[in-house]
């Protein structure tokens, strides 16, 4: 607002000041951002899942800050523009500290119809010269009577910081804009209203921090509720009642304050792995943690004896601020699927058939059988195969795959295995038992096969 009388105003001035203790350097606040575990790697069986909790540490400032400072710069202003004048460049420093990115903007406004006053004034557009950004801040200056009548031109200067490029916002920023003043706005102004500066502002996706400085004889810049609707309609922060001397303390504190959306997208899963959350996104102030559930499930049908992989990007308002933001997951599958043997009739060495095995014991067929063994699997390409007795629990093996053997039962013979021939073509084994060959097969996880018979008819008569 305007003032004619600054010694008087600075009088009044000094008699509200309010000593406000300096916040602490951002208290309990985890310096590590990012996602917390980053990889996750377990063994689950096909058709199980894992939960866990799920914690994103967000940085103190928003990701990629295009931060511009706009200021009223009328009259009454001058102990709060002092303020932040000496503190800006702490300001930038703490801000790009959390986001190296960041980047600046300066800005002022006065007010229409009064003399050389500047209803917008755009200081500096968006830049990473922090140099440049103080000397456009040093440049505000608050002259006495500058802004005339008490509201000043602040819903044109926000549309215009919505709406001119020559701000030079960054495509995927996010926006803010750290607006600090004592007087309400005329509404219209430069022909914009309240809705249309929110409009505009909702539309750039800008983020409002509005800080309320009181001075002498003005009614503040929520006098007409315009700083909260602003800030409201933007996910913004209003600070109120802010002394001049902590005018950039509540700049800083604001923009820490801001409230991010983080939310996880899944990436490339391997078929059979799938990754859900309890909530699709959670919205935190910055520096806080977002906490979620996470559910990775394997398919009932997914591959055995495999390790799959999955990938999650914890995106911050929509975007991937870093590598501490990915999630690696790589779930191991066991093998739960038993092989299956197989005991089929074969050939003698001399390559002459042998009748099938009868299940008549009166058929009079040859009392050896000629068999060869097999067994397949899903995962282990060469289970292991046993011979059983049964009538003794006499255990042979174990035996390849393809391995031909030549089985007798001979009821009351001490079972034994005897090695014959050589090669794969020939009948590796002569084994002896009481009863009926049983054959099953075991992976090598430890898999067993339902256990199959190999029927030996018992000696002519
Ligand atoms: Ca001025
Ligand atoms: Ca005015
Ligand atoms: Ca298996």
């Amino acid at each position: 607002m305007a003032s004619r009388m600054s010694s008087r105003i600075a009088m009044l001035f000094a008699g509200l000041l309010v000593v406000v203790p300096l916040a602490s350097p951002a208290a309990g606040h985890d310096p590590q951002i990012g996602v917390d575990p980053s990889t996750v790697s377990a063994t689950v069986a096909p058709g199980g899942n894992l939960v866990q909790g799920k914690i994103v540490h967000t940085a103190e400032v928003p990701p990629t800050p295009d931060v511009v400072f706009l200021a009223d710069t009328t009259g009454s202003m001058g102990p709060a523009i002092a303020n932040v004048q000496s503190a800006i460049a702490n300001i930038m420093t703490e801000i790009a500290t959390s986001q190296p990115n960041a980047r600046f903007a300066v800005a002022e406004y006065e007010d229409f119809g009064c003399g050389s006053n500047d209803p917008f004034l755009l200081n500096q557009a968006i830049t990473a010269d922090q140099t440049a950004v103080q000397t456009a801040v040093n440049s505000w200056q608050a002259l006495p009577g500058e802004g005339c009548d008490e509201p000043e031109s602040q819903l044109f200067a926000l549309n215009q910081l919505a709406t001119d490029p020559a701000i030079g916002f960054r495509a995927n920023s996010t926006r803010i804009i750290a607006w600090f003043g004592d007087a309400p706005g005329h509404d219209p102004s430069g022909g914009i209203t309240l809705p249309d500066s929110i409009d505009a502002l909702q539309a750039a996706g800008s983020r409002v921090v509005a800080v309320n400085t009181p001075t002498p004889g003005n009614s503040g810049l929520d006098a007409t509720g315009q700083a909260t609707a602003i800030t409201t309609a933007t996910t913004g922060v209003f600070l109120d009642n802010v002394a001049a001397n902590q005018v950039s303390q509540a700049i800083l504190d604001g923009i820490q304050a801001i409230s991010v959306t983080v939310t996880p997208q899944v990436g490339s899963c391997d078929a059979g792995l799938s990754v859900a959350f309890n909530a699709t996104s959670l919205t935190v102030e910055s520096g806080e943690d977002a906490s979620f559930t996470e559910t990775i499930s394997v398919a009932l049908n997914a591959p055995q004896g495999q390790t799959l992989n999955c990938t999650v990007d914890w995106l911050v308002e929509g975007a991937l601020s870093g590598p501490e933001f990915v999630q690696q997951i790589a779930i191991s599958v066991p093998d739960v699927t038993a092989p299956t043997a197989q005991c089929a009739p074969t050939t003698n060495p001399a390559g002459k058939s042998i009748p099938q095995a009868g299940t008549n014991p009166q058929s009079g067929q040859n009392p050896d059988g000629f068999y060869e063994l097999s067994a397949t699997d899903n995962v282990d390409p060469d289970p292991d195969i046993f011979v059983l007795d049964p009538a003794t629990g006499t255990v042979f093996g174990p035996f390849d795959s393809g391995t031909a053997i030549k089985y007798t039962q001979a009821p009351g013979a001490t079972p034994n295995a005897k090695k014959m021939g050589s090669g794969l073509s020939a009948v590796a084994w002569h084994i002896i038992g009481q009863g009926d060959a049983v054959v099953y097969a075991v992976d090598d996880v430890g898999n067993q096969s339902t256990p199959v018979s190999c029927q030996v008819p018992p000696p002519p008569k």
